[in-house]
C-alpha cells in the first residue's frame, strides 16, 4: 500500500541519459518487476525507506535515546557474508581472469543469468540507485547504476555512496556508469508474505564482466554480495579499469599522521579482510607520543593515481564504513564507537528487547535477555555467539570525529608511504622496509595471513593473498604485478614500502606487541624513514629498526620483547 501510493511513477527523476533509462526498462522488463523507483538519494527517501523497512519487520528500531536513528537487523543464516567460492570474473578468456578467479564464459555466463533473472523481481519493486564512487565532481570519481529489488541495498548504498540527485547530475545526458543489477532471487507470488530477509537460500551468483564493466549479483542480499559499489565495483571492475587507464585500485585505507610540529603524512595501507584495518585508519596514539594525530581518509579502499608533480594522489571512493563490529569497544577503536552512535545499520549484532545492541568484545558483560543474531533468546552457556563473528555496521564516514580535512578532496591526498600487512604468529617481523619499489612489489605479491573466523571456516592457516587483493581482483595476478612494476618505473620519487605484522605470537601463544594505538610508535619510524631522518639495519629482506631507532616513550617494553617481535623463534601456540 505504502509502495503503491508513493513510489509509481516517479521516472520524472530518472534524468535525461536516454541509454540508462533504456536500459533500466528492459531490465525492469525482463525480471518483471512490479514496478521502478528511481531514488533521489536524498534524507526524506532514506527515513521513508527505513520506516518502510520497519514495517516490512525487516529493521528493528533502536532505543532513540542510546541510539538515534538507528536500526538493527538479521540476515537469513544462509546469507551472512562474501560467498567467495560464487564470485566470478568473466573475462574474454579464462587466461585473462587468471588463475586465482572462477571463470565462466561471458555467453555462457549471460545464458545461466538470464535464465534466473527471468521474472525474477516479480511481487518486487526494482529500485534505480544512480551512484558515485568518489568525491562528487572529482576527476577520480566514477559513476555506476545499481538496479536493485532490495530495500535494504537501497539504505546502505546510502550511506556507502554519494547516490541519487547528485550522481545522475554528474552523469549527465551520455555519461559512462558501470551498470550494476542486483536481484534478490525471492519473487513474490499474489498474496505472498515477504520475508524479513529475502534472499535465494540456495543460488548465489556474483558476477562480473570486466570487458563490458557489467556486475550481476543474485541471490545474496548481504554486504560485499548485494552492495555493488563496494568490492565489484570499487575494487574488481575498477582494477581492471585502472590497469587500463594507467591508476591503481587497492584494498588499502587510508590515514593521514599529523606530526607534533604540524607536518602531515598520508599513507595507505593493504591488510587482508579481518586484519583491523577500521581499527588502524582510525588509531589513537598513544599520550606519550607527544600530540601525535592520525585522521582518516578510508578504511578500506584507495583509488590512487600520479599527479601532475610526479607525486601519487589517492581518493577513497567510499563515504561511509561496512565495518566488522564484534572486537570494536571503547578501547580497541573508540573512534569506530563514536562514529556508530547515531544514523547507523547494524546487521546480524544481537539485540535487546529494550532497543540496545551487544557484540562479543562489546564489553565484558553482556546485557540480560539479549536476542541472538538468529533472532532467538541466547543462552550463554551454549557456547555460541550472540552476535554473528562477521557482523558488520553501516556508519557515515562524516560522523567519524577524527575523518580528515581533506578525506573529500577532489584531487585526493598526496601519498607518502605504503604499508602491507597481515596477521602472522610467526616468521614475519613488526616492521620493515623494502629495499626498493620492485621488492615491495615482491613483499606485497608474496603476502598472507592466518585467517579468522570473520572470514573462513577453518580459522588460523596461512592463506596467501597478494596485495589484500585476492578475493578482489578484476583480472590475472600476474597482469596486477606487472602493473605494479610498470606504475613504479614511472614515478620520479616512489613512495617507500614497508611490511607490519601486529599479530606475532611467543612460545605462549602471547601476543608480542600491544597493537592498537601503540601502531602509532610504528607508524612514527616508518614516517621518519621517509623523511629521512630514521636509522635502521640492512638485514635480507630489507631495512629492520633497531630497538634504539624506535620511540618507547611511555611504553614498557623492553629490547627483549622488541626481539620478540622481530626476531624470535616463536612457534604456532596456545591462544591467549
Ligand atoms: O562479508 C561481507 O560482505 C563484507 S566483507 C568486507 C566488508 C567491509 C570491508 N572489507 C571487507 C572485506 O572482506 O575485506
Ligand atoms: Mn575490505
Amino acid at each position: 500500500m505504502f509502495q503503491e501510493s508513493v513510489f509509481l511513477q516517479n521516472t520524472d527523476k530518472a534524468g535525461g541519459h536516454q541509454e540508462l533509462r533504456d536500459w533500466v526498462q528492459k531490465i525492469a522488463d525482463f525480471c518483471q518487476a512490479d514496478q521502478t523507483y528511481w531514488c533521489d538519494g536524498s534524507d526524506e527517501e532514506y527515513n521513508r525507506f527505513t520506516k518502510m523497512l520497519v514495517e516490512k519487520g525487516t529493521f528493528i528500531p533502536l532505543d532513540e535515546k542510546k541510539w538515534p536513528n538507528c536500526f538493527a537487523c538479521f540476515s537469513d543464516p544462509s546469507d551472512v557474508a562474501r560467498v567467495e567460492d560464487r564470485t566470478y570474473i568473466c573475462s574474454r578468456t579464462k587466461d585473462d581472469a587468471g588463475p586465482t578467479n572462477n571463470w565462466v564464459e561471458p555467453r555462457e555466463m549471460k545464458t545461466t543469468l538470464e535464465g534466473l533473472l527471468r521474472g525474477a523481481m516479480k511481487g518486487r519493486t526494482m529500485y534505480v540507485i544512480p551512484y558515485c564512487m568518489g568525491p562528487i565532481g572529482s576527476p577520480l570519481s566514477r559513476l555506476g547504476v545499481q538496479l536493485t529489488d532490495s530495500e535494504y541495498v537501497v539504505v546502505n548504498m546510502k550511506i556507502m555512496t554519494r547516490m541519487g540527485a547528485p550522481a545522475l547530475d554528474m552523469l549527465g545526458d551520455s555519461g559512462d556508469y558501470v551498470k550494476c543489477i542486483h536481484c534478490l532471487g525471492a519473487p513474490l507470488q499474489p498474496g505472498q508474505q515477504d520475508s524479513k530477509w529475502p534472499c535465494n537460500p540456495t543460488t548465489k551468483y556474483i558476477v562480473h564482466f570486466p570487458d563490458d564493466r557489467y556486475i550481476v549479483s543474485y541471490g545474496s542480499g548481504y554486504g560485499g554480495n548485494a552492495l555493488l559499489g563496494k568490492k565489484c565495483f570499487a575494487l574488481r571492475i575498477a582494477s581492471s579499469m585502472a590497469k587500463e587507464q594507467g591508476w591503481l585500485a587497492e584494498h588499502m585505507l587510508i590515514l593521514g599522521a599529523e606530526s607534533p610540529e604540524g607536518e602531515k603524512t598520508y599513507i595507505a595501507a593493504a591488510f587482508p579482510s579481518a586484519c583491523g584495518k577500521t581499527n588502524f585508519s582510525m588509531l589513537i596514539p598513544p599520550t606519550e607520543m607527544n600530540g601525535w594525530k592520525i585522521t582518516t581518509v578510508g578504511d578500506d579502499i584507495a583509488w590512487i593515481r600520479m599527479g601532475d608533480d610526479g607525486r601519487l594522489y589517492a581518493i577513497n571512493p567510499e563515504a561511509g564504513y561496512f565495518g566488522v563490529a564484534p572486537g570494536t569497544n571503547s578501547k580497541t577503536n573508540a573512534n569506530a564507537m563514536e562514529t556508530i552512535r547515531k544514523n547507523t545499520i547494524f546487521t546480524n549484532v544481537a539485540v535487546t528487547p529494550d532497543g540496545d545492541i551487544w557484540w562479543e568484545g562489546m564489553s565484558k558483560t553482556p546485557p540480560a535477555n539479549l536476542i541472538d543474531w538468529t533472532g532467538k533468546p541466547w543462552d550463554p552457556a551454549s557456547g555460541k555467539p550472540a552476535a554473528h563473528p562477521n557482523s558488520r555496521f553501516t556508519a557515515p564516514a562524516y560522523q567519524n570525529p577524527v575523518i580528515d580535512p581533506d578525506w573529500e578532496s577532489p584531487q585526493g591526498v598526496p601519498i607518502g608511504a605504503f604499508i602491507f600487512g597481515g596477521r602472522r604468529s610467526t616468521a614475519v617481523p613488526l616492521v620493515y622496509q623494502s629495499f626498493n619499489w620492485n621488492f615491495g612489489v615482491y613483499l606485497a605479491a608474496t603476502m598472507g595471513s592466518e585467517t579468522t573466523a570473520a572470514a573462513f571456516g577453518e580459522v588460523g592457516k596461512v592463506r596467501r593473498d597478494p596485495f589484500a587483493m585476492l578475493p578482489f581482483m578484476g583480472y590475472h595476478m600476474a597482469d596486477y604485478f606487472n602493473h605494479w612494476l610498470q606504475f613504479g618505473r614511472k614515478l620520479p620519487n616512489a613512495p617507500r614500502i614497508f611490511s607490519v605484522n601486529w599479530f606475532r605470537k611467543d612460545e605462549n601463544g602471547n601476543f608480542t606487541w600491544p597493537g592498537f594505538g601503540q601502531n602509532m610508535r610504528v607508524l612514527k619510524w616508518i614516517i621518519d624513514r621517509v623523511k629521512g631522518r630514521a636509522a635502521a639495519v640492512e638485514s635480507p629482506i630489507g631495512w629492520m629498526p633497531r630497538y634504539e631507532d624506535m620511540d618507547w616513550t611511555g611504553l614498557d617494553f623492553s629490547k627483549e620483547d622488541f626481539q620478540r617481535s622481530c626476531r624470535s623463534t616463536a612457534r604456532p601456540g596456545k591462544k591467549r
